[in-house]
């Protein structure tokens, strides 16, 4: 087979120090910090959509990436996306990718034949898989790119488009399954609306739930052990998507009786779309025990759109990677690069460089993130803050044993609040950047 990529070189670790631009800076994979490798800790993955198919079209111009890889047909190109995904994933020392039934094989003019297609797709990709030994972190399927989606999969108002969309996840289930993936992602796609005046909230949201029951006792019925996951996302590319944000997802599946069965897959951008930090959509997640995966990327706050670039900001990956140590680290979840070079930065090398960027700025974060909880301060302040809980009457508050009677018997002797300590926003942000600056 070719050399996809002949001008990427094997990457590996030479620390801060090297002047090399293809060298991690702050990823050593086989480093360990507080008792797990960084490979362990961080667990990478390609998003197969952006970096084997994505050509840099967008709403104003064609393509300005060639990932054609030399093909002669579709089926073609799907076999070789195949041979150089493992190429590049080797080369990056990326252990993992994530993929949409559509990114693997092209779609043909029945579902049937889709299905044979994926077939074969996936037997090259299980065989190449183990040769190479990488793993699926997740799978999905894509139910927004097709026509027939367009006014959405599961809460579509044509029945015929629901039974589609149920075909469609059945079988990315299925080679999810096939190829050993440790997570099945479902992304809302269009699930949501453009106008109230045309949509049926209630019956959607139910249609909703109704799809993800089946398909889910699908996947445990043929031994899918791994975590389901949903991804929440406020907008795009409906106006509206039912999946806001994690508190949305957690209420949504609440109402269902559908929390026992699912995680989340928080992604950066989509947090700050809903008007979040990335910081809050994952802590939501964990102290909700729904902590399970994260689509590593960022936007750009000056953009209102999902511009899905590689995280290059080390304080957000900073406060990220205190949030999953804080969650014991990942099960079967990982950091999924859900991320494009931008469309000027349009060759092989700079989807080695964007890697190599956002692997390193997640590293730096990890390395970060632990001298903070070594440090131990700001875990400290939090604790002093609440300790007023600690005893007396706020001891009986933190029971739950406290009457309003004796709430207000107490209110009332106290007067007035007399005692109200600094919140120290300023200190605690100073101390961060000492910390992470090393000052
Ligand atoms: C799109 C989503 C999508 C999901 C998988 O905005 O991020 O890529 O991660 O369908
Ligand atoms: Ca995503
Ligand atoms: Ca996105």
């Amino acid at each position: 087979m070719n050399e996809f990529y002949p001008t990427v070189p094997n990457v590996s670790y030479e620390g801060t120090k090297t002047d090399n631009p293809m060298a991690f800076r702050f990823y050593n994979p086989d480093e360990i910090i507080v008792g797990k490798t960084m490979r362990e800790h961080l667990k990478f993955a390609m998003a197969y959509w952006h970096t084997m198919c994505a050509d840099g079209t967008d709403m104003f111009g064609r393509g300005t990436f060639c990932k054609t890889y030399g093909a002669s047909d579709p089926m073609d190109l799907a076999r070789r996306k195949v041979y150089a995904a493992m190429e590049l994933m080797d080369k990056l020392q990326l252990d993992y990718f994530c993929f949409h039934d559509a990114d693997i094989a092209p779609e043909a003019e029945t579902l049937g034949e889709t299905n044979k297609r994926l077939d074969e797709i996936s037997d090259l990709l299980a065989e190449q898989m183990k040769a190479h030994n990488k793993k699926l972190l997740w799978g999905t399927a894509n139910c927004f790119n097709h026509p027939r989606f367009m006014h959405g999969a599961g809460t579509a108002p044509n029945a015929d488009v629901f039974a589609f969309a149920a075909a469609k996840i059945k079988k990315a289930i299925e080679l999810t399954v096939k190829l050993g993936g440790n997570g099945y992602v479902f992304w809302g796609g269009r699930e949501g609306y453009e106008t109230l005046l045309n949509t049926d909230m209630a019956q959607e949201l139910d249609h909703m739930a109704y799809l993800l029951s089946l398909t889910t006792e699908y996947g445990r019925q043929i031994g899918f052990k791994g975590d389901y996951y949903i991804e929440p996302k406020p907008k795009e590319p409906t106006k509206h998507q039912y999946d806001f944000d994690a508190a949305t997802v957690l209420g949504f599946l609440r109402t269902y009786g559908l929390d026992k069965s699912f995680k989340l897959n928080i992604e950066a951008n989509h947090a700050t779309l809903a008007g979040h930090t990335f910081q809050h959509e994952l802590r939501v997640a964990r102290i909700n025990n729904a902590f399970g995966s994260i689509d590593a990327n960022q936007g750009d706050l000056l953009l209102g759109w999902d511009t899905d670039q590689f995280p290059t900001n080390a304080y957000d990956t900073t406060l990220c990677m205190l949030e999953v140590l804080e969650a014991g680290g990942f099960t079967n979840g990982g950091l999924n690069f859900d991320a494009k070079t931008r469309r000027g930065s349009n060759t092989p090398e700079d989807l080695a460089l964007s890697f190599i960027a956002g692997m390193d700025c997640f590293a730096l974060g990890l390395r970060v993130a632990q001298k903070i909880r070594e440090d131990g301060r700001l875990a400290q302040f939090v604790r002093d803050r609440y300790s007023s809980y600690e005893s007396g009457i706020g001891k009986r508050i933190a029971q739950k044993q406290a009457t309003i009677k004796e709430l207000e018997d107490y209110a009332i002797s106290l007067g007035e609040v007399t005692t109200n300590i600094s919140g120290r926003q300023e200190y605690l942000e100073n101390l961060m950047n000492s910390i992470m600056f090393g000052c």
